[in-house]
């Protein structure tokens, strides 16, 4: 088959600070609402906290030597607004901003292009306090000013930047499902919460312009393609009402400004549609992304829901194949299994497919470039006594993967490159560190902080592979 990844496609990996850093209280770092959310009983698996993580704050030239010699060319991180402006809207922390600077220059010396995500989720708690964060418009002139000083002092030396990673993850966990910070379950509050989260995505983007920054800008949007059970046309119709609500409802925002009118007329026939203001679809407008950044893990697939029906689900934190509850929407759709693909042992659906049809619907839809900022397989890993790990399950998961976005090229899609999730493995924020990701496997089975030692694993040297080749697997 013919190889259709350009010359210049980024073949990288991603992580987050809250999930490696660790040195939660380190060089006047301010303390997040994750840093508190996760010492709230019951809350994470295990009560696992990322205050420790794979300690990468005091090993990242370890970790960044690692990805050197396998060929790594664009690693995904994400930088603490904590560290950079420890209260939010104060000082800023010149510690912190010397930190992500010796990061990138140690990525450039080993020509690796630094992606920056500007907020993975680890807001200042100073701002939840003062003015509850997200549900403020005040949120959206403190996050352009973070954004302004991360610009300023990055200029030149990143070229890709992400603004806000997977909001309606973040939003829907933080204000319906509860399971995130601010652990709220209020849709009222939830959509306000988002439309604020959109004028900031839309400020910091308007802000890179008027800058004249040299690169590309735009969100990572957690996105999951919708599938109908079957041809019956309620559950077409639910499928459809699916995508608007679960998809279109965030990325029409991102490129187009305005919101899908069917799931308009629905918010405000429940009383729950966010209070805007006119200038806000101005903003809105001048804040377009350059790309589509795009978390692609799994479908979706649904059926009609009755009035009385299904509601809130329950996703599955424990690992135990099988133990996640069926989420809907009463009057519109819920969730089904999809009888056509393997589940893994967090009940996330391994579909490849769905990787085009993710590929294509964003480019028949916007027309804009995508950024693969996340896909991967959380799996149990053994770490044998020779200290290898055969992970040949993840192998044979991103060569899958791999494979559909060389399909998606040749359909047609502008793919910018590729961030598997992750490159060590990390917290995973409900599922603790037994549910791993990465290319390296990092050893906290003694619990033994000050050890933490790296292991190439299996699927390190298959993607090694893959880089060298530009896409042979
Ligand atoms: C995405 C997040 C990542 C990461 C990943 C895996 O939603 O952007 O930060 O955590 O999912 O999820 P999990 O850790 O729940 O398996």
């Amino acid at each position: 088959k013919m190889n259709a990844f350009p010359k210049s496609f980024l073949w990288g990996s991603a992580s987050a600070a809250y999930q490696v850093e660790g040195a939660w209280d380190e060089d006047q770092k301010g303390v997040s609402v994750w840093d508190e959310f996760v010492n709230i009983p019951g809350k994470t698996f295990k009560g696992t906290t990322g205050e420790v993580a794979v300690d990468h704050y005091h090993r990242y030239k370890e970790d960044v030597a690692l990805m050197a010699e396998q060929g790594l060319k664009a690693y995904r991180f994400s930088i603490a607004w904590t560290r950079i402006i420890p209260d939010g809207d104060g000082e800023i922390n010149e510690a912190g901003l010397k930190f992500y600077e010796n990061l990138i220059d140690e990525l450039l010396a080993h020509h690796i292009e630094p992606v920056v995500t500007l907020y993975h989720w680890d807001l200042p708690k100073a701002l939840q306090d003062k003015y509850k964060g997200w549900e403020s418009r005040q949120i959206v002139a403190d996050f352009t000013r973070y954004a302004e000083v991360l610009f300023d002092r990055f200029r030149g030396k990143v070229k890709f930047w992400v603004t806000l990673n997977e909001q309606n993850v973040f939003i829907s966990h933080g204000y319906l499902q509860g399971s995130h910070p601010p652990d709220v379950q209020d849709p009222k509050r939830m959509y306000q919460a988002n439309h604020y989260a959109n004028l900031a995505n839309a400020a910091a983007i308007k802000k890179f312009r008027e800058m004249e920054m040299d690169g590309l800008i735009g969100p990572s949007f957690a996105y999951s393609p919708t599938y109908a059970i079957d041809s019956n046309p309620v559950n077409v119709l639910a499928a459809d009402d699916h995508e608007e609500l679960q998809a279109n409802f965030w990325m029409d925002v991102y490129v187009y400004g305005r919101y899908p009118k069917v799931i308009w007329k629905w918010l405000e026939d429940q009383g729950i549609a966010p209070e805007v203001e006119a200038d806000d679809f101005v903003l809105l407008r001048e804040g377009k992304p350059d790309f589509m950044g795009v978390n692609y893990y799994q479908t979706s697939t649904v059926s009609a829901n009755p009035l009385n029906g299904v509601g809130m689900g329950k996703p599955n934190t424990t690992g135990e194949k099988g133990s996640s509850e069926a989420n809907g929407v009463p009057g519109i759709f819920k969730d089904e299994q999809n009888p056509f693909v393997e589940r893994t042992n967090w009940d996330w659906e391994i579909d490849p497919t769905g990787m085009r049809i993710a590929l294509r619907r964003i480019t028949s839809r916007y027309d804009l470039p995508v950024l693969i900022t996340e896909n991967g397989l959380g799996e149990y890993d053994t770490l044998e006594e020779d200290g290898a790990i055969h992970d040949a399950y993840r192998i044979d998961y991103l060569k899958q993967h791999v494979e559909a976005i060389q399909e998606a090229i040749t359909d047609g899609v502008e793919v910018l490159g590729y961030c598997t999730w992750s490159y060590t493995d990390l917290l995973s924020w409900l599922n603790g560190y037994q549910k791993r990701y990465g290319f390296v496997y990092v050893d906290r089975d003694e619990l033994d902080e000050k050890e933490l030692k790296r292991y190439k694993k299996d699927s390190y040297y298959w993607y090694q592979k893959v880089i060298e080749s530009n896409g042979e697997n």
